[in-house]
């Protein structure tokens, strides 16, 4: 009886702290590798690699845009604008084409990715925020604690709430597919997270504090908002609302 008591403690103590190992969310802040001009117009939705160049989507009424640029220079090697009505957000591609989220305006817009032209509109449920691919699926967040997986029509295939230390973290915006992760800026603050897309739970956090260093900023700049990975280089580069300036960096375990 009394082995059986201890061998229960014994089981008790290895699930705690197995449970308390998976709860351990990773804290990292990013080192900046180097640094590149970035359009302080752009009002950064969407940002993701198309070979060696950005395809870029910007927001606010008058000024939304998609774009291709050259992160070298940030200057745009195309660039075609939405009519005011149009509110953009963040975009993806995949299968061939670009997808772009619209914030209120019920719309989602697909244009062919090696042409850029202009293929189809269709009607979109919620507010669109940011958006990624991992390769099977559209992910798309909608400034809720919720990512929702999209076919290439937009038709829901699955939703995950995400969670930090078991609470569910809203305001996920921007959005990128790293290595099998999520990456997800937090709207109106410096932190990016990394979430889990089987469970939704996030497994790191990314403290960006600092990024874009105070003489860079004005009275126009706005919030860290935009996630690009290349995974031909596997680097990672990262801007903001009207920032001068877009980083790629590294990241580095917080002490
Ligand atoms: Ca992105």
């Amino acid at each position: 009886m009394r082995w059986k008591s201890l061998i229960l403690a014994i089981l008790a103590i290895t699930t705690l702290s197995a449970s308390s190992c998976e709860a351990k969310v990773r804290q990292y802040k990013v080192k900046v590798v180097k640094e590149y001009p970035h359009d302080e117009m752009s009002y950064t939705q969407g940002l993701f690699f198309q070979g060696d160049k950005m395809i870029e989507t910007t927001g606010q009424y008058g000024e939304s845009t998609l774009k291709v640029v050259d992160p070298a220079t940030g200057k745009a090697v195309k660039k075609f604008s939405f009519a005011r009505k149009y509110f953009c957000e963040g975009s993806a591609e995949m299968d061939g084409n670009i997808y772009i989220l619209t914030w209120r305006e019920k719309v989602a817009f697909i244009y062919d990715a090696k042409t850029l032209e202009y293929k189809q509109t269709y009607s979109y449920p919620r507010e669109g925020w940011g958006l990624t691919t991992d390769g099977k699926n559209l992910i798309a967040s909608d400034g809720s604690s919720r990512l929702y997986w999209l076919d290439g029509q937009f038709r829901q295939q699955k939703a995950l709430q995400v969670k930090l230390n078991g609470r569910p973290l809203t305001q996920l915006n921007e959005l990128e597919w790293i290595d099998g992760k999520i990456w997800a800026n937090v709207y109106m603050t410096d932190m990016i997270v990394i979430i889990n897309p089987d469970n939704g739970n996030v497994e790191a956090t990314v403290d960006c504090t600092g990024l874009l260093p105070r003489h860079l900023r004005d009275e126009y700049t706005d919030v860290l908002n935009g996630i690009a990975y290349n995974p031909e280089t596997k680097k990672i580069y990262l801007t903001g609302k009207y920032w001068k300036r877009l980083y790629e960096v590294e990241l580095v375990e917080k002490k």
